[in-house]
């Protein structure tokens, strides 16, 4: 495959930039090898800068829904441009997005909008402490709630994908203040909440964690964070900066009916823009600043070309009523497609999907939390995804990341990535 500018590029980016990207899960440093340069992004494809053309399957980890260059999100954008790319003052696209927001998720009565899920999370984590006079947060090993300092304590992502998941840099002293449990644990949370009685200001979780690869939550236990937090005056934080809009219009408390106190949001909601969100029970959002004392700002939050992206991509999700209907079968269709794939190869393969977030462990499986999902074969996940980018299919740079199927997807676009996955299972 060409490369010359890519890597020419690469070489220049770590001159000027740590690692030579922005993020580091971007670096390919969890499958080896260096990443490739983007140029341009069309519907459920990307070129490269040497011309070499993609299926992608990573969709910005999360945010394209609709895929590339949606046309109602693009015209929204150059419109809004045009009058203004930012002015630090109210404006109307905001509360439009608040409704739209509103309209799928009950439990937030009011909403606040930032730059990113990391924020988004971050400013959640500070209302609750402000809320309760509480310092400490429960978390679950391998679920990844942004880089905010209290979150970087086993964390997944890009900090799993590293072998970091306590990152340097973060106090001892703060850290201490994170409890982890394993997620699916209900024994470990009572635990926990028993022996830190009334120290813990909130539980945040995934409810479907998709930062170790993809697992879900055993029957019930949703339901019994919800009860147990709320039976100990903790917030419930469900972090559905994935999973929104995403696995539902609701998201994930759509499927299962659980109502957290407080809901993070991102990705999709900014329509490919930078856009984080957080929201719940206005008894606690009107303690945020300047109704309350619990600080929190943002000089680019509710941004009008962000806001115009994000109204037009979730007008645009509202407007098909089988559109997630349409995504699951597609994402179904390729699960299949490639465990066949698999399976001829001899291949050991645990596969974990919902909705239209799909992961695929070289393992035998099951895969239920961080500790199953480590026992993934990472060297055969990283050959298979060269050969796989070879054949013309991008997947996730990380056996702990998931991959996205978009509107914008075919089910053309499913047979040449099964045919790809067929040689290439022979070659993982
Ligand atoms: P951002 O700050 O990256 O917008 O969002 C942080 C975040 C919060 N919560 C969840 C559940 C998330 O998945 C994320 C970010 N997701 C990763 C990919 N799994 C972002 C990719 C990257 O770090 O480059």
């Amino acid at each position: 495959m060409k490369r010359d500018l890519s890597d020419k590029l690469y070489a220049e980016a770590q001159k000027l930039i740590p690692g030579g990207v922005n993020s580091p899960v971007r670096a390919f440093r969890g499958v080896g090898g260096e990443p490739f340069f983007v140029q341009r992004g069309r519907g459920s494809r990307i070129w490269d800068v040497d011309g070499n053309e993609y299926i992608d399957y990573v969709g910005s980890w999360g945010p394209l829904i609709l895929g590339h260059a949606p046309a109602a999100v693009v015209k929204a954008v150059s419109k809004a441009a045009r009058d203004g790319t930012s002015f630090g003052i109210p404006n109307a696209l905001e509360i439009r997005l608040a409704k739209l927001v509103r309209e799928v998720f009950p439990s937030i009565q009011k909403v606040r909008f930032v730059n990113s899920g990391t924020e988004a999370v971050m400013s959640a984590l500070r209302l609750a402490r402000g809320f309760t006079g509480r310092d400490m947060i429960l978390k679950f090993e391998g679920c990844y709630h942004g880089h905010g300092d209290s979150m970087l304590v086993k964390a997944g992502s890009g900090a799993l994908t590293l072998g970091q998941p306590d990152s340097a840099g973060v106090p001892a002293d703060l850290a201490k203040l994170t409890l982890t449990v394993p997620f699916n644990d209900r024994v470990g949370v009572e635990s926990m909440i028993s022996i830190h009685r009334n120290e813990i200001a909130a539980v945040i979780v995934e409810p479907i964690p998709a930062n170790a690869g993809l697992y879900l939550p055993k029957p019930g236990f949703l339901e019994f964070l919800r009860k147990i937090t709320a039976a100990h005056d903790i917030v419930l934080i469900f972090d559905e900066v994935i999973t929104g809009f995403r696995v539902a219009r609701g998201g994930v408390q759509e499927l299962c009916g659980v109502r957290p106190d407080l809901t993070c949001l991102g990705k999709i909601i900014g329509g490919g823009l930078p856009v984080g969100a957080f929201g719940g029970h206005a008894h606690i959002m009107d303690l945020l600043a300047p109704s309350g004392p619990v600080y929190q700002a943002g000089t680019l939050s509710g941004n009008p070309l962000a806001m115009a992206a994000g109204v037009a991509m979730l007008e645009a999700l509202f407007a098909e009523p089988d559109l997630y209907k349409k995504l699951n079968d597609l994402t179904a269709e390729l699960a299949v497609g490639v465990a066949a794939a698999a399976k001829d190869a001899g291949v050991k393969l645990a596969q974990n999907r919902i909705g239209s977030i799909f992961c695929n462990f070289f393992c035998d499986g099951p895969v239920t939390d961080y500790a199953s999902a480590k026992c993934s074969d990472t060297k055969r996940y990283a050959a298979f995804f060269h050969a796989m980018l070879e054949r013309g299919v991008y997947l996730a740079p990380s056996q702990f990341e998931v991959g996205f199927v978009s509107t914008a997807h075919t089910s053309a676009d499913i047979e040449q990535t099964v045919g790809a996955a067929r040689e290439a299972m022979r070659i993982a």
